[in-house]
């Protein structure tokens, strides 16, 4: 006798044609323009003035500086590629009126302050076990990783500039991930070793060499991500150049874990400039919460990830600052990491929880290459454990990074058993699959976790998942055409569930191929 189909199943799938186809941080800098120590200012030309003679006096550039201020100023470099020179002036000078009588030439765009920058920074006076972060349940690197080669993706090579102090390149746990274009910009030579330490513990951090059986693993594990060290000292021009060498060199991340008070727009230029060629820019929110807390930059301009800190029981560090600029959160306290004298220590400051972020940036950059700076944020931010206040708050921003939910995003879950159905070939390059079952579904179980679609590698291909008004189907639609003749599969995981709360007994996977 025929048994009788009962239970929660899945009955058929239809296909539709579519309609369409960072000392501590302290900032030297407080009120008075008039009373630093230095006296240093940004000059940027204007484009079409910008190709001049060169004179003997000057070089190219300041010859445009107006006659009558020329004498009260010193050049002291050329910014070439951007157009920029960096001068000084006489301490005795008033510097505003000489930005005043700058600004009135039809050769400058726009004059500000050469301002001094901090590496953030905290007394190392604490410590926890080794590498609490990446094992903190939020963060579970390893988890990700192992999703990541489940499906065999990852293969992408990626590059995260780490503007910082320097680093140690022979230290033994990062003489193999250093990229080899690394540059000093504060000496202008292709010396990059690190006599401070900050930087050398950020690459640690971002990608340590894994599974060496020396020192530490980094966040991005075994998948094939470079440091480039890019060496600056604390003037703002020093980082604006390193940014602009960070695009000509197509980085895929830029970690900056430094930062001041005073919004200087060239700076952001050079922030959106990296963004728009398709660069994540990571910054840290800055250690001052008790000091001030004001919101920094670069961590606060737009389309910027600000990160904060916290520590080992997901509280936000009492250092950490907090305003509506802060978008996520990530281990900061107590970061054992490598060191510049070749050794290992602990570091604290939100300029250590800034390279976990980096670091799931680029893991995700070795799934997709193509992904912007948007779809990463809004990955991130999504995917984000949310804690403190309901939803984004101005402590947690969108909560903890969630590099786990975030690879999962992007690769397909590897299920061992599937109830598997024959290929389908032929199959339009614009079309939607209709997913009938017997049940009502509980609708807050259909979301992309639980049905998806996959490329050969086991990537998702974006698509839109739609509830039937019948509540009995799931229509699945890509937004990304697939590409011609390739192998993908459509999947239903297990634990959709129909509304009396029953699941599938297998996942479901029916693998089609495209016309
Ligand atoms: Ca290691
Ligand atoms: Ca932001
Ligand atoms: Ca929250």
């Amino acid at each position: 006798m025929k048994k009788l189909l009962t239970g929660f199943i899945f009955i058929a799938m239809i296909i539709f044609l579519s309609s369409s186809a960072y000392g501590e941080g302290k900032l030297d800098i407080d009120g008075d323009i008039n009373n630093r120590e230095y006296k240093r200012l940004l000059i940027v030309y204007k484009e079409e003035r910008y190709k001049h003679r060169k004179t003997k006096k000057y070089g190219r550039g300041l010859e445009r500086i107006p006659k009558a201020i020329e004498d009260k100023i010193k050049k002291i470099k050329r910014l070439e590629n951007l157009n920029i020179d960096i001068v000084s002036i006489d301490e005795k000078e008033d510097v505003e009126e000489v930005i005043e009588e700058l600004n009135k030439s039809e050769y400058i765009e726009g004059v500000e302050e050469d301002v001094r920058r901090s590496f953030f920074y905290m007394p190392n006076d604490l410590e926890y076990d080794l590498q609490w972060g990446l094992g903190n349940p939020n963060i579970n690197i390893a988890k990700a990783w192992q999703l990541i080669e489940n499906v065999g993706a990852g293969n992408n090579e990626v590059v995260v500039a780490v503007i910082d102090s320097g680093i140690n390149s022979s230290h033994e746990d990062l003489v193999n991930r250093i990229d080899f274009d690394g540059y000093n910009f504060r000496s202008n030579d292709y010396n990059i070793e690190d006599f401070h330490g900050h930087g050398t513990a950020v690459a640690g951090i971002i990608a340590a060499q894994t599974d060496n059986n020396i020192g530490i693993a980094g966040v991005v594990g075994k998948f094939d991500a470079n440091i480039l060290p890019l060496k600056v000292g604390e003037w703002v021009s020093e980082e604006i150049a390193a940014i602009n060498y960070a695009i000509e060199k197509k980085v895929d991340v830029i970690n900056i874990s430094m930062g001041g008070e005073m919004y200087i727009a060239t700076e952001n230029l050079a922030i959106q400039r990296a963004v728009d060629s398709g660069i994540v820019v990571v910054a840290a929110a800055g250690n001052e919460a008790q000091e001030g807390n004001k919101a920094l930059y670069p961590a606060s301009y737009e389309n910027v990830i600000s990160v904060g800190s916290m520590n080992e029981l997901e509280d936000v560090s009492w250092f950490s600052n907090y305003n509506p600029y802060v978008d996520l959160v990530a281990p900061g306290e107590g970061i054992y990491s490598t060191d510049r004298n070749g050794k290992y220590a602990y570091f604290n400051g939100t300029s250590f929880s800034t390279p976990f972020v980096a670091g799931v940036c680029a893991l995700l950059k070795t799934i997709d290459k193509s992904l912007t700076p948007k779809e990463i944020e809004d990955i991130l931010f999504s995917t984000a454990t949310d804690k403190g206040e309901y939803g984004r708050d101005d402590y947690y921003g969108y909560g903890i990074v969630n590099p786990v939910e975030a690879v999962k995003t992007l690769v397909g879950i590897h299920e061992e058993e599937y109830q598997e159905f024959s290929p389908k070939i032929d199959v339009p390059l614009d079309k939607k699959w209709t997913i009938r079952f017997n049940m009502e579904l509980d609708g807050s179980h259909i979301n992309d976790s639980n049905v998806f679609i996959v490329d050969k590698t086991g990537i998702k291909i974006q698509s839109e998942i739609s509830l039937m008004s019948d509540k009995k189907g799931i229509i699945i639609t890509p937004i990304a055409n697939y590409e011609s003749g390739q192998e993908y599969s459509l999947i239903i995981n297990k634990d959709i569930k129909a509304v009396n709360q029953e699941s599938l007994v297998k996942s479901v996977k029916m693998t089609f191929i495209t016309e």
